[in-house]
């Protein structure tokens, strides 16, 4: 090509290749995608995003987008008491905030009244206690359902909780034809990372479609599920995982739905999704667009005919797990940048977490910094006038491109082997994401990805924080009192019809929605319609199977390694057995990554593992630590109940002779609780950002063997999760 018509691509390479002296530019990303440091229209020959509102909407549902209407800022928030929740909410909305989203505590989600002795940890912790409609009505006192959308976040007990919500819009004087929200009710998403479920995989698949089929005939406006990814990339997974698992979730609820006797496009509409927005700023972006293109073409094949039924319309989230203890300010900026990949990437309505995301649930004060976050960025910037303004960037344009034909092969192979319930009963998406996870931990405990002022520029001393704390002990007796004056003034025969219709319609072919709201109307508690469905489906459980090798096998032949393989060994030797820990989960906490992640590390070191169970007591996780005779029992806290739960434990080993075994705690534990734990008992306390590795040398200096401190400099941390 003569020299006149520019330079070419092969003239820019030899020049980039001489700028650093043949350096490979290249970024080898964990999607499996290759970025390179230029694209140009070469990269995206043959692709043609199409224009804003038009099938498939690369580009956006909306042909105006956030220049007809900004996205919802919508803050999901939840803790202690219906009171507390709702004067919460008021204070939000006075300052901004567009839609709710409530958080559950665990108990809720899990199907437990907060009187039920299995839950005496969760009680309004980690969101808000709701037993009965009137907890239900106080959530929502001065809050006009038919003017504001609620999102909620319940998958488990989805059936009491939509229930109360109807009876509570209906007391509130606005029939359920005029509910405007979303219901999470993504059962799929729960076997795979989240855990808050209840009942085995089938009869939760057909709560999913008796949802579908209640509210498309009686609540026209009303979301009837948010199909989400979210979670899987908090648990670990790639984007490109995140996005194809996402999808095929939702491929599987459409033909779950369909099966049930539903026209597809009498539903369809009303299918909404969710998703994480991490710190890959532009693998984020191209994961929108994506997600729109894939969800056209998985409707389109499943016979779909309405556009709107094909739109792929989703509620985003800022990463929790990008967020950091350590130099906690700098959260304010991560959550900035991930929302705005959000904005760019073209969603509906966006959460954008607090700074303190680390260690508690947001204060005012930090969730005034998240809402305000989103307000600046809508009002102050002007980037919300024009229409996907990445739209044409080659790189974005190719990403998306990437991220579309990737995910499209992992969503054949699904399809292949007869849909996601199938693979997630196989249980390969599940270790995939695990996988993906003990990777990253690795990359991040050597250095390799970087965590500003966690395992570079960290500093020498972290100054603490105001944090919320809920005190459970007094919401739960609270909660308790109202439970009693719920029982005390109904009628307790209509309860126990109500009931028994519900038992009798889980186990013929009964809408349990319509029969739920029956119930709750005469008063009965999430309790007991939880428990008169469980009496018919069972409870499910399962138990943790950690991946091998992925850890240590990014360690191999590392110095800081192989001490501790000796360590171990040495210890081995001392012991007659290898060292024996419990990695122990109690309460309703499923936030099982951390725990997933120190049972692979460990197991890779040689230590036995005996990965416990979720959802134990205290006094099952000291009988398992008990009968396995183990050295040591890791407690995993995610949800706030280690102040409660750990302690308990701690007792229970040393009414049975046991107080010679070690207690480590790790997760989410604030330092302003670090005294109380070591005064029960507790030997260490690994909060978010340990590393790994340096865990495993204290565990083997608690089990006696005589490590010295590290001859390099341990400076790298691993967020928790
Ligand atoms: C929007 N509208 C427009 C427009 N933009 N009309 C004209 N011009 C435009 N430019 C219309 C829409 O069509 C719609 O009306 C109405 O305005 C509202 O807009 P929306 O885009 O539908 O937004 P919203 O109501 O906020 O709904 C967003 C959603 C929904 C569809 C994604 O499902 C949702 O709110 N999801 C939130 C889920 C959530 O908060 N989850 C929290 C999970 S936390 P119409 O009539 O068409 O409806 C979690 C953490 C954990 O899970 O683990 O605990
Ligand atoms: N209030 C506010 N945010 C919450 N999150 C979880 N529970 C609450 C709550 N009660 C957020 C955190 C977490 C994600 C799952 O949702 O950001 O990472």
């Amino acid at each position: 090509m003569a020299d006149t018509e520019g330079p070419t691509r092969e003239s820019w390479e030899a020049l980039a290749a001489a700028e650093v002296k043949g350096r490979d530019l290249d970024w080898q990303t964990p999607e499996g995608i290759t970025v390179k440091p230029l694209y140009t229209a070469e990269d995206v020959a043959g692709w043609e995003p199409g224009l804003p509102g038009f099938a498939p909407f690369t580009r956006g549902v909306r042909a105006s987008m956030y220049a007809g209407r900004p996205w919802t800022i919508r803050q999901y928030a939840g803790f202690s008491t219906a009171e507390a929740s709702n004067a919460f909410y008021r204070r939000n909305l006075a300052a901004g905030q567009k839609g709710l989203s409530v958080a559950f505590d665990l108990a809720t989600h899990r199907g437990y009244d907060s009187d039920h002795p299995r839950v005496t940890g969760d009680v309004g912790k980690a969101g808000v206690a709701i037993d009965t409609v009137e907890d239900m009505k106080i959530l929502f006192d001065g809050i006009p359902l038919d003017q504001m959308s609620v999102s909620m976040t319940m998958n488990g007990a989805v059936i009491p909780i939509l229930a109360f919500f109807i009876v509570a819009g209906e007391e509130q004087g606005v029939p359920r034809q005029k509910l405007d929200g979303t219901i999470q009710n993504d059962i799929l998403k729960e076997f795979m990372v989240r855990n808050t479920y209840i009942y085995p995989p089938e009869p939760s698949m057909r709560i999913v479609s008796d949802i579908f089929a209640y509210t498309s005939r009686e609540m026209p406006r009303f979301n009837s599920i948010s199909i989400s990814g979210y979670h899987m990339q908090e648990a670990g997974a790639t984007q490109l995982q995140e996005l194809a698992f996402t999808v095929a979730d939702g491929m599987d609820y459409v033909k779950y739905g369909v099966a049930s006797g539903l026209d597809i496009d009498a539903f369809a509409g009303r299918l909404s999704f969710f998703f994480a927005i991490g710190m890959n700023f532009f693998m984020e972006v191209a994961k929108l667009r994506a997600a729109r293109v894939l969800w056209h073409r998985a409707m389109t094949e499943l016979g779909a005919k309405d556009e709107r039924s094909k739109m792929l319309r989703t509620h985003c989230q800022t990463s929790g797990v990008s967020l950091t203890e350590q130099d906690p300010y700098n959260n304010v900026m991560r959550t900035t940048i991930e929302a705005m990949a959000a904005m760019l990437g073209g969603t509906q309505s966006l959460h954008t977490n607090a700074l303190d995301e680390a260690i508690a649930l947001p204060t005012d004060f930090s969730a005034r910094i998240a809402r305000n976050t989103q307000l600046v960025l809508q009002e102050e910037t002007g980037m919300t006038r024009v229409v996907d303004p990445l739209g044409g960037s080659y790189y974005v344009e190719s990403l998306t491109k990437a991220l579309v034909d990737g995910a499209w092969e992992l969503i054949l192979r699904i399809q292949s082997e007869g849909g996601m319930a199938k693979a997630v009963a196989a249980g390969w998406p599940k270790a995939m994401i695990e996988e993906a996870a003990a990777a990253k931990a690795a990359r991040i405990d050597r250095g390799e990805d970087v965590i500003v002022g966690v395992n570079k520029y960290r500093l020498p001393e972290e100054a603490p924080i105001d944090i919320l704390d809920v005190d459970n002990h007094a919401v739960r007796e609270a909660q308790m009192r109202r439970i009693e004056s719920v029982k005390s003034s109904r009628d307790g025969k209509a309860v126990s019809q109500a009931l028994d219709a519900l038992r009798e319609g889980a186990r013929a072919k009964g809408n349990l929605l319509e029969l739920a709201v029956e119930a709750a109307r005469a008063r009965a508690t999430l309790g007991e319609i939880s428990a008169a469905m469980e009496d018919v489906f069972g409870r499910f459980d399962t138990s943790p199977k950690p991946v091998k090798g992925v850890y240590g096998g990014a360690y191999q032949n590392d110095p800081r390694w192989t001490r501790l393989t000796d360590a171990v060994a040495s210890t081995e030797r001392r012991l007659g057995r290898r060292p024996r820990m419990l990695v122990a989960k109690m309460g309703q906490d499923g936030h099982d990554r951390g725990a997933n992640l120190v049972s692979s590390m460990f197991g890779d070191l040689g230590f036995e593992i005996v990965p416990g169970p979720l959802f134990q007591t205290p006094s099952e996780a000291a009988a398992l630590a008990v009968s396995s005779d183990v050295d040591v029992v890791g407690a995993s806290s995610l949800a706030a109940g280690h102040k409660t739960l750990i302690p308990e434990l701690i007792g229970h080993l040393a009414d049975q002779g046991r107080a010679d075994i070690k207690i480590v705690a790790g997760g989410v534990i604030p330092a302003q609780d670090y005294d109380a734990l070591r005064k029960a008992g507790v030997s260490a306390i690994f909060g978010p950002g340990t590393n790994l590795v340096e865990a495993a040398a204290e565990v083997l200096r608690l089990l006696g063997h005589n490590m010295p401190p590290a001859d390099e400099p341990p400076a790298d941390r691993n967020a928790a999760e």
